[in-house]
């Protein structure tokens, strides 16, 4: 795969303050719901739920985002390893150009080495094109581009309870700069929320299933991937990945330990232990956030430590039902 690295100016953002001003007034008008604290409110739109302040940038995308059919959009609900797939995507597809000492995710945090469709990170403007994006959004909010052009998806899942206690623990470190009239709801609460489907794009079965049943569908252009499955064997999901990406890793490159070494490069301990990734900040819309906040545990089943055993029985339940009859479960 050509890859061209962005600069900062390639992916600053377009949004303009005219183009937000449309999308919010629209925003404004969306029902509301308290979310996990008085800043995160929730607004339903088109059968999920946002906080508005990422909706505004995935609007923009679905009424601007042009995509070429070589594009390869990496899709996730938040929460679920998007760093990690982020990097490891970034890995494979530029080891013809970096290798582990002079790559860009030594100095740069992964979100920032491949841009998110809804934060207006990437450029309409004619030029190099990034062939990596990133999405939170739901299949049927996609940009329309993207289905009509046949692009490739690659669509990340995690079990559920580990992913709401991400959430919880993320949201807690989200700093703004706008004083907030209270904290997070307590874990409870956010969970109750959580099982009514109240979350940051939320329902989060109606984000999996919608990927779930166009894999079904489309299995050559888009990848499913489970968190859980690329923890017990992230050899065979990263050569599934390079596959997928028309990219596979040859017999040499195997030999020479290429695999392992993007595994080592791009696994929890190195990365969130890198300096950009343990000091560095990311300037946000409403506020700033600690690169460390994208690196707390990385393991499967920290739910435990968080939920109790008949909290995690009611999600399980919750899920079993929803997924019913899809063929998925977790
Ligand atoms: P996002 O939605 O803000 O993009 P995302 O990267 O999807 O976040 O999820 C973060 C989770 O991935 C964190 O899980 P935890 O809270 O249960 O610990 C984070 O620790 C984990 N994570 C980040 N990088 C890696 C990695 N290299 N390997 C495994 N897990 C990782």
């Amino acid at each position: 795969m050509e890859f061209s690295y962005p600069s900062k100016s390639i992916i600053a953002s377009n949004i303009t303050t005219e183009s937000l001003q449309k999308y919010r007034e629209e925003i404004s008008t969306l029902l509301k719901e308290d979310g996990w604290s008085p800043f995160f409110h929730l607004c339903l739109y088109k059968g999920f739920w946002f906080h508005p302040f990422f909706l505004d940038g995935a609007m923009y995308a679905q009424d601007h985002f042009q995509a070429q059919p070589s594009d390869i959009f990496l899709c996730s609900a938040m929460k679920t390893g998007c760093t990690w797939l982020k990097s490891l995507s970034f890995a494979i597809a530029t080891r013809g150009q970096y290798d582990e000492s002079t790559s860009p995710l030594r100095t740069i945090v992964p979100h920032d080495c491949i841009p998110f469709l809804e934060y207006g990170e990437y450029s309409t403007a004619e030029g190099p094109r990034i062939p990596l994006f990133a999405s939170h959004l739901p299949y049927t909010l996609l940009p329309k581009s993207i289905i009509d052009s046949g692009c490739k998806i690659v669509y990340l899942c995690r079990d559920p309870k580990d992913t709401f206690v991400s959430m919880w623990h993320f949201f807690g470190k989200l700093k703004n700069k706008k004083p907030r009239e209270g904290g997070l709801v307590s874990i409870e609460e956010a969970f109750e929320l959580f099982c009514k489907g109240l979350s940051s794009y939320g329902p989060y079965w109606e984000h999996v299933l919608g990927y779930w049943k166009e894999s079904l569908e489309r299995p050559d252009k888009i990848l499913f991937l489970k968190y859980e499955d690329m923890t017990n064997d992230t050899e065979a999901c990263v050569k599934k990945l390079a596959e997928f990406f028309d990219c596979p890793f040859s017999l040499e490159e195997e030999r020479k330990g290429i695999v392992q070494g993007i595994i080592k490069f791009c696994s929890f301990e190195n990365l969130s232990n890198l300096d950009v990734n343990k000091t560095g900040k990311q300037v946000k819309k409403d506020g700033f956030l600690e690169n460390s906040a994208y690196f707390r545990k990385g393991k499967i089943g920290d739910w435990r430590n968080h939920l109790t055993a008949e909290m995690g029985a009611r999600l399980d339940n919750i899920m079993e039902e929803k997924l019913r009859g899809s063929g998925l479960n977790f």
